[in-house]
């Protein structure tokens, strides 16, 4: 059995070493399996050199013990990691292999063949994630805290989504804060249903318990019917969500015969911490839930540059509405377009964030990087204020971001896809309020000539070019888009068309 890694998390998962780590479709996988695997990763990628000195390796691989195995063999041969999501368009995953200069993917079997065309046109290396290479003695390179350790692409106000790279410091600065907050344990058990290519679903609801040396059951794909299955049928003590699918969980009661609702709740009121995040929880969806089963959701809050920073307490008062207070090791500050820090209650400001948790750079663009920071502060762009040491957020500085579902997405971005149908003249993208999704994507648009343009003729177009999330749900055709004088759309009047 490996005695050490040069990955505090790995190290982490040695002292765990019997205990149950990942529980995924094909069973029961203890923490030294997941070492092994890892390994063997890192023993085929380091093949004779010594150390991978920062190369971006992609990797895809569904929920389970190979994505962890995968991403910590990637980490310990010296490499950075770049997540990749299998249900995006080929033509997505081009975007974030281009941009991060990946010349290497470890895919899981399943994934080859779909992974293959780029892997032809790109001339890339392909590494299957089951490989099985002997472990022999592997050398591991020497790691500094500040060695990148992984990209996520996060949209954001440029049309393309930038890489926001986070050092091995700031994961771990990340993972402790949380892990103290929430106190997660090696007895927690937690069920993990989100995407793996977010903060959301690697750092808080699967590398949090890794690092405590608890159990996480990973689910493929999100089944409201299957999650309430695992709820009533394994001791769990954790879940983390985004508002949907809380919303989409209380549809499922609702719908629910009178049995089969009391065993739910039953089983849900058994858990240790329910957490949602990610968007705005809905009031009214945290008093319904805290009547289904008697949890008030800990409503916290963070950003793919940032990690957490806001968390409702685990013990004390959770305000519904409120995003709660600075997690431990976090520096904030609100502060007022005037440029003033906010020491008022109720006054507004922009959320700014500093510390070892603030990721490094956005990848290959420095410009991007320079203006996202005042001094040593990131700007999240998210306007907040406090009352009583409790923050609340109010929205964000830009109307082209949009959360849908619990994503981060560029109305820019599905614009400049959009413009590339042969119909479409002309535009505009807008989230607009939606009681399931917290915002839905609503595309208005010119069309070039008098001509038919459905919604399911352009979604089914789309669904080549950008992320399903990504896709407008509602369209209007309009003759022409409102503009002001300088010719530019006004995105308040485009949300008055829906
Ligand atoms: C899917 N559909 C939508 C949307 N997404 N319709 C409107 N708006 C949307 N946003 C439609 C599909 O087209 C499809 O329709 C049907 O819903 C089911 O699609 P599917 O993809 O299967 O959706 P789902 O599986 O039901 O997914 C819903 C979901 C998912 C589970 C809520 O969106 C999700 O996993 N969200 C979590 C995202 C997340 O982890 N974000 C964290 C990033 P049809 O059937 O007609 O085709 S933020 C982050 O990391 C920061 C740091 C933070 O604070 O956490
Ligand atoms: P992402 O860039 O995908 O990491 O998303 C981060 C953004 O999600 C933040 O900048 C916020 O706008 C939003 N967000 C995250 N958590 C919350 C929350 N609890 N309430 C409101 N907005 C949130």
């Amino acid at each position: 059995m490996i005695s050490a890694s040069n990955i505090p998390l790995v190290n982490r998962a040695i002292s765990n070493k019997d205990r149950v780590a990942i529980i995924d479709r094909g069973g029961v996988h203890r923490y030294r399996e997941v070492i092994n695997q890892s390994f063997k990763i890192t023993q085929c990628l380091l093949n004779n050199t010594s150390d991978l000195k920062e190369a971006r390796i992609a990797f895809i691989c569904p929920p389970g013990i190979d994505y962890v195995a995968t991403q910590w063999g990637i980490w310990q041969a010296g490499g950075i990691t770049v997540p990749l999501c299998p249900s995006h368009p080929l033509s997505e995953i081009e975007y974030v292999i281009n941009t991060a200069g990946v010349k290497v993917i470890i895919a899981h079997p399943e994934y080859a063949q779909f992974i293959n065309p780029l892997i032809k046109t790109r001339n890339l290396v392909l590494i299957h994630s089951n490989t099985e290479e002997d472990i022999s003695e592997v050398s591991l390179p020497h790691l500094e805290v500040n060695r990148k350790a992984m990209i996520l692409f996060t949209s954001g106000t440029t049309s393309k989504p930038k890489g926001v790279v986070t050092t091995h410091r700031n994961i771990m600065a990340q993972i402790t804060s949380l892990v103290e907050s929430w106190e997660i344990s090696s007895n927690d058990r937690i069920l993990h249903v989100l995407p793996l290519h977010h903060i959301h679903g690697i750092i808080n609801a699967l590398y949090c318990p890794l690092w405590a040396g608890a159990s996480c059951e990973m689910m493929s794909g999100f089944n409201a019917d299957a999650i309430w299955e695992k709820f009533v049928k394994t001791d769990l003590t954790l879940f983390m969500a985004v508002p949907t699918i809380y919303i989409k969980l209380i549809d499922f009661w609702d719908k629910a015969g009178r049995e089969e609702k009391e065993a739910m709740s039953t089983a849900c009121s058994k858990m240790r911490l329910m957490i949602s995040g990610s968007a705005p929880l809905p009031v009214d969806i945290l008093e319904k839930w805290k009547d289904i089963c008697g949890h008030t959701l800990l409503e916290r809050y963070g950003m793919t540059e940032v990690g957490m920073v806001l968390s409702n307490p685990l013990h004390g008062k959770r305000k519904p509405g409120y995003v709660g207070i600075p997690l431990p090791g976090v520096n904030l500050q609100l502060v007022k377009d005037t440029g003033d820090i906010v020491t008022e209650d109720m006054k507004e400001g922009e959320i700014q964030v500093k510390g070892e948790n603030v990721f490094q750079e956005y990848w290959g663009n420095a410009q991007s990087t320079q203006d996202a920071f005042k001094g040593d502060w990131f700007r999240t762009g998210d306007i907040a204020v406090i009352k009583n040491g409790y923050y609340r957020i109010l929205g964000r500085d830009s109307t082209d971001i949009i959360k849908s579902g619990g994503y981060k997405i560029s109305a820019l971005e599905v614009e400049e896809a959009l413009r590339s149908h042969p119909k479409i003249a002309e535009c505009a993208i807008v989230g607009i309020k939606d009681n399931e999704w917290g915002e839905r994507i609503c595309a208005a648009v010119v069309t070039k000539d008098p001509c038919e343009l459905t919604l399911d003729s352009l979604r089914i177009w789309a669904q080549t070019r950008i992320a399903k999330y990504k896709i407008p749900s509602r369209l209007k055709i309009v003759p022409h888009l409102p503009k002001n004088l300088m010719a530019k759309v006004i995105k308040p009047e485009v949300k008055k068309l829906f």
